[in-house]
């Protein structure tokens, strides 16, 4: 039995785990094929998320030049007590993208929060196994663990609610940066349509800041982030027969200022030849052609707060690290 397995006592069975079959092996070679034919080509971001894509996230989160974490972390230990005050006790907490789980264990510690469910949801099972060992002794009535997509999780969360208890759902970590704003949008009003009166939202976004603050965290010096990106490379040649030579890509990232997002690329070194078997793709790549892999949309303070309310959510309170440009808002429904 795997360490994982035998450590989860408060295990609901009646709602059981979840392997949802989103981003299986098809989905995956679906999505490489439709991306890599596009001009300019690109990848889903989500898709950087297997077992090393998780761990180089992790390192990411601990580089100085990426304070998005560190940042969202102290505002959490800050006003855990004032973030969760709103809600009716006990309540159920769950989290959209949840990661290692660390930012849930500071505001579960530091709250002090009467919890009753809490519910993990996240496409990488890496991240899921490691949030679930730091949580569940907080979860006094069981933890609800969800491998998949955002909408999924949300659905699956509405489905097992329990009565009379409020949720505070958490999105963190800039997630909602690697939406589009249009897809940004259309999540916040799925995440509302999951929630009740009563309920909250917890999103942390990072916050436009000086280009070159902004290049140095998504281009490090000590290439985290540029093996985090060529990794899912590594990954199509790995699951999908791929043949890229990972050598033969640089890492950019670049500040489109008009756009509002950091972009992440792959920049093919010199005219190549790739071929993806399952995605049954053979594509030539020119000398400096860019496979386009993130966007990492960044905000305005006040932006946020007009986003939720046009989502539906009602009143807002925010909190701010001024010193790396990270905003924390809390939405009631
Ligand atoms: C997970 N996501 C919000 C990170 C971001 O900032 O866009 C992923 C990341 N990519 C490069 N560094 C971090």
């Amino acid at each position: 039995m795997p360490p994982f397995a035998a450590r989860r006592p408060t295990y609901d069975n009646a709602v059981g785990e979840l392997t949802l079959p989103a981003l299986d092996t098809q989905s995956f070679a679906a999505e490489v094929a439709e991306g890599l034919r596009r001009t300019p080509r690109q990848l889903p971001s989500k898709y950087f998320y297997d077992a090393l894509g998780s761990s180089l996230f992790d390192a990411i989160c601990h580089l100085p030049w990426y304070r998005v974490t560190r940042a969202e972390s102290s505002l959490i230990a800050r006003y855990a007590a004032a973030i969760v005050e709103p809600f009716a006790q006990p309540m159920s907490i769950a989290e959209l993208g949840c990661g290692n789980g660390e930012k849930l264990e500071i505001l579960l510690q530091a709250s002090g929060a009467a919890v009753r469910r809490i519910h993990l949801i996240d496409i990488s099972a890496k991240a899921l196994e490691a949030a679930a060992v730091r949580v569940e002794q907080y979860a006094g009535d069981g933890l609800l663990v969800c491998e998949g997509t955002y909408e999924q999780g949300l659905a699956r969360l509405a489905a097992s609610r329990r009565p009379n208890q409020p949720i505070l759902c958490l999105f963190l970590g800039s997630n909602i940066g690697n939406f589009d704003p249009p897809a940004g949008r259309e999540l916040l009003k799925v995440i509302r349509r999951s929630l009740r009166e009563g309920d909250g939202l917890l999103l942390g976004s990072d916050l436009v800041k000086p280009e070159r603050d902004l290049v140095l965290a998504y281009d490090d010096p000590l290439g985290v982030t540029a093996a985090f990106n060529r990794n899912l490379l590594r990954r199509i040649n790995d699951e999908l027969g791929g043949t890229f030579d990972l050598d033969a890509f640089s890492h950019r990232a670049v500040w489109n200022r008009l756009a509002g997002r950091v972009e992440s690329h792959l920049i093919s070194d010199r005219r190549q030849s790739v071929q993806v078997a399952a995605a049954d793709l053979e594509l030539t790549l020119e000398a400096g052609e860019s496979i386009w892999t993130e966007s990492s949309y960044k905000y305005e303070a006040a932006g946020i707060v007009d986003e939720g309310i046009a989502a539906g959510f009602s009143a807002a309170q925010q909190w701010v690290e001024q010193d790396a440009r990270f905003a924390l808002t809390r939405f009631s429904v």
